[in-house]
């Protein structure tokens, strides 16, 4: 591959994962290329807070584990993942979007989705929360009743979720909010994949890895403690981008 090629290639890498505000992106242009290569090389996300600032929601060891060891091992699978593969050099989105139900996508689908998930999951809670206002709250009120109406669904979708997953606050395409889950790592963007399709702007991580250390088997009692630490101003941006 030409040097301007591998350039503009990293560079499409770039631009797709500022869409997620934590990615940063890796020192692709100190890696060399060969002409059979494509460059995927996304990179683990530091956490805008400390391990112990969201407790005592989520414990510091939890986060230093989740973040550290599961994370960055999606990341690292990933990357290995679209070595020769055809989404090679997408952005995550698009990434998201173009996955099939196929043997040959699910290291891309489990590890893609793995650090898209995470990615938004970290960006979603701050500590002590952020109160909820604005064109966000008068949707949620409009699309789900109340706020307690909200909560009442979204904990619902959590609690019930069998095994491994996520549940999701969903933007659809008739930029209505509504909430789904979704099994492993995959999520409402996996337009070919997902049971509901839309943009999430808020995930929450039922996954045992998530909460077991401090909650054991009462996932009940997590997702409660989950909505103390929600940053509803990122929220807010997620959303507000989504309907425009
Ligand atoms: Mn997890």
């Amino acid at each position: 591959m030409k040097r301007r090629e591998f350039v503009n290639k990293a560079g499409l890498v770039a631009v797709g994962i500022t869409t997620i505000p934590l990615i940063s992106c890796g020192d692709n242009a100190a890696k060399a290329v060969t002409s059979a290569e494509t460059v995927s090389n996304f990179t683990l996300p530091d956490l805008p807070y400390g391990f112990d600032a969201l407790a005592p929601s989520i414990d510091a060891r939890t986060m230093e584990i989740h973040h550290g060891k599961h994370h960055a091992g999606y990341v690292k699978k990933l990357n290995n993942a679209l070595q020769d593969h055809r989404l090679a050099g997408k952005t995550l989105d698009d990434m998201m979007a173009n996955l099939k139900n196929e043997d040959g996508d699910t290291g891309v689908r489990n590890n893609g989705g793995g650090h898209y998930n995470h990615s938004l999951f970290w960006s979603v809670m701050k500590p002590g929360g952020a109160a909820m206002s604005g064109a966000l709250a008068l949707a949620i009120d409009s699309d789900f009743g109340s706020r307690e109406a909200f909560e009442k669904s979204f904990f619902d979708a959590a609690k019930t979720r069998f095994g491994s997953g996520w549940a999701w606050l969903c933007v659809g395409s008739d930029k209505k909010l509504f909430i789904t889950s979704t099994a492993n790592q995959d999520n409402p963007l996996m337009k070919n994949i997902a049971e509901e399709v839309g943009t999430p702007i808020m995930g929450l991580d039922v996954w045992e890895h998530a909460y077991y250390l401090n909650y054991q088997n009462k996932r009940g009692d997590y997702i409660k403690s989950f909505m103390n630490v929600v940053n509803w101003d990122q929220v807010a941006v997620n959303y507000n981008k989504a309907i425009s």
